[in-house]
Order: structure tokens, then C-alpha cells, then sequence
């Protein structure tokens, strides 16, 4: 029987890139986003391929994505492979100067919207005794660098939280695993910089940084490995890339 995968921010980069490899090897989709365009587009595009249903909600709002997630029709609703994708970095400033609504951000949709998504699907899944769960982490929560204060911090509490699932839904077998991403070139960087497309595209120039694609990819393989192999953490770098903050540049 075909599978079915959630991806929540999937109407931009890694979500979108993963959102599209999923469709064309037949796995059924329920995406989800704020860009409601953007959701429709894909719908369109994916329809005649998979069964593809999209979710139109902000995960920091804790009402809407219960209530989001109990609206999925029955025949996309036992979810076997959840993406927990969706968040973004808000700033780039020294603490003393972190503005409060940045942070806030930072914690609401890349901690408090990842929590309650999984708190949603989980019990589907432990009912099942059966799912998958991909949490998007990133080189930021395996280590600090300057200025990156709140959004690392947000990162380490996912890196916490993925070990803490894995620890407490092993007793249902359901597999759960993070990857860990340096720079990938996606609408992160506009987003951290507030729309500031130049400053955002100085972040990747010099090298070759990762695709969204490249991350769609180790994403499917984790997905696809035979039941009793569970990849727990996973850590991946563009080769130009040493740690957050040792990238060599040279084009
Ligand atoms: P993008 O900005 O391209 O995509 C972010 C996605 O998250 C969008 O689909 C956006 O959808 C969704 N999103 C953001 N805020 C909310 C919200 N409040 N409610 C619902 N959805 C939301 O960035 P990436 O693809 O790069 O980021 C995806 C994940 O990868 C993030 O968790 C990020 O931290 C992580 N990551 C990124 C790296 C990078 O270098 N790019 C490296 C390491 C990790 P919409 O706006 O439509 O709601
Ligand atoms: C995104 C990678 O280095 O910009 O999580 O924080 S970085």
C-alpha cells in the first residue's frame, strides 16, 4: 500500500524540494504552509500523481494545527512519515541587541509549532505502532556561532527533542531521526535578513552551498531504508563547508 507523508512547510525550499521527490516516487502527500498559493500550485501540479491534500496553517497558532490536522480526510489520515520541517532563523545580532519578536518567532515555529504537530499525529501513529518521523535540525544546533544565539538555541531544542522521541515512542516502534543541514540555499537567508535579498545572497556566494534537493534526496533515503533500520542523526555539510563558520571560498 502507498504511503503517506505530512511535510509541514512545504511551500519553499528543503519542504518543497522533498515535498516534489516524494510525489514522483509515489508517496500520497498532505502538505502544509501559510502560502496558500503556493500550496495550490503544488496541489495542481501533483494531483494526477498522488493523492495530495494541503493544510493551510501557522504552527505557532496551537488551535489551528489540531484543528488542521483532524481535517485531513480519511484516506490520507493515517500518516506513516511525518517531516518536521517547517522554521526559520529571525536576525542575525549580538544577544544584547536580539529583538524580542525575532526571538519569539524563533521559538514559536521552530520548537512550540514542531511540538505540536508531532503531539497532533502521534497518536495515530502509536495506535498503529507504526511511523516515521523526520525532524529538520541543522548544523546550528549541534554547534554556536556568533550572533546566531536564539536560533542555535532553537535548533539544540530540537536536537533534545529528536533524541527525547526517539527515547519515548521506541516502546510503539516508530522510527524517529533528525538531519542536520549547514547551508543549503533556500528563502532562509531573505527570511533571517527581513527580505533583504542582496545581503541574503552574500551568504552563499563564493562556493558551492547545498541544494534544497540535496537535502529532498538523504531525506527519501532515510525514508526508504528496510523497517528495522532507523538513521537517528544526521549530520550534512556542503564540502565547502568545515563548521558554521569555516567555509572556504574560492569561486
Ligand atoms: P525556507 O524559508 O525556504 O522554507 C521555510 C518553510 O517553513 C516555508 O515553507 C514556510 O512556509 C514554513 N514556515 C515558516 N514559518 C512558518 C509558520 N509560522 N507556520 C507554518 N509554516 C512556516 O527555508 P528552508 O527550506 O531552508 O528551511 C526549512 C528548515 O530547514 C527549517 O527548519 C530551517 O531551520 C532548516 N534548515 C535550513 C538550513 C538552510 O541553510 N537553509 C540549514 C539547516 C536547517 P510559509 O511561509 O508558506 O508558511
Ligand atoms: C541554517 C544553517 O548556519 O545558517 O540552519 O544556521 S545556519
Amino acid at each position: 500500500m502507498k504511503k503517506t507523508a505530512l511535510i509541514t512547510g512545504a511551500t519553499s525550499g528543503i519542504g518543497k524540494a522533498t515535498s516534489e521527490l516524494f510525489a514522483k516516487n509515489g508517496i500520497n502527500l498532505v502538505l502544509c504552509g501559510r502560502r496558500q498559493e503556493r500550496l495550490a500550485e503544488l496541489k495542481n501540479k501533483w494531483q494526477g500523481t498522488v493523492k495530495i491534500h494541503t493544510l493551510n496553517f501557522d504552527v505557532r497558532d496551537r488551535a489551528s494545527v489540531f484543528e488542521a490536522i483532524d481535517s485531513i480526510p480519511e484516506d490520507l489520515s493515517n500518516i506513516d512519515i511525518l517531516i518536521n520541517n517547517a522554521g526559520n532563523a529571525h536576525g542575525l545580532d549580538p544577544i544584547e541587541n536580539g529583538n524580542l519578536d525575532d526571538w519569539d518567532a524563533m521559538l514559536d515555529i521552530n520548537v512550540k509549532g514542531l511540538l505540536y504537530v508531532s503531539k497532533a499525529i502521534l497518536p495515530k501513529m502509536i495506535q498503529r505502532k507504526s511511523g516515521h518521523i523526520i525532524n529538520i535540525g541543522s548544523t546550528a544546533g549541534k554547534e554556536v556561532y556568533p550572533n546566531g544565539n536564539v536560533y542555535c538555541a532553537s535548533k539544540h531544542a530540537v536536537d533534545a527533542i529528536n533524541q527525547g522521541m526517539r527515547i519515548d515512542l521506541n516502546q510503539y516502534g516508530i522510527r524517529v531521526g533528525a538531519i542536520n543541514p549547514g547551508l543549503v540555499e533556500t528563502e532562509f537567508s531573505e527570511v533571517r535578513f527581513k527580505g533583504d535579498a542582496n545581503r541574503a545572497k552574500n551568504v552563499y556566494k563564493g562556493f558551492q552551498p547545498l541544494r534544497p534537493e540535496d537535502i529532498a534526496d538523504i531525506i527519501f533515503f532515510v525514508i526508504s531504508r528496510p523497517p528495522h533500520v532507523n538513521i537517528a542523526d544526521l549530520i550534512v555539510m556542503p564540502t565547502a563547508q568545515a563548521s558554521s563558520t569555516i567555509v572556504r571560498k574560492e569561486l
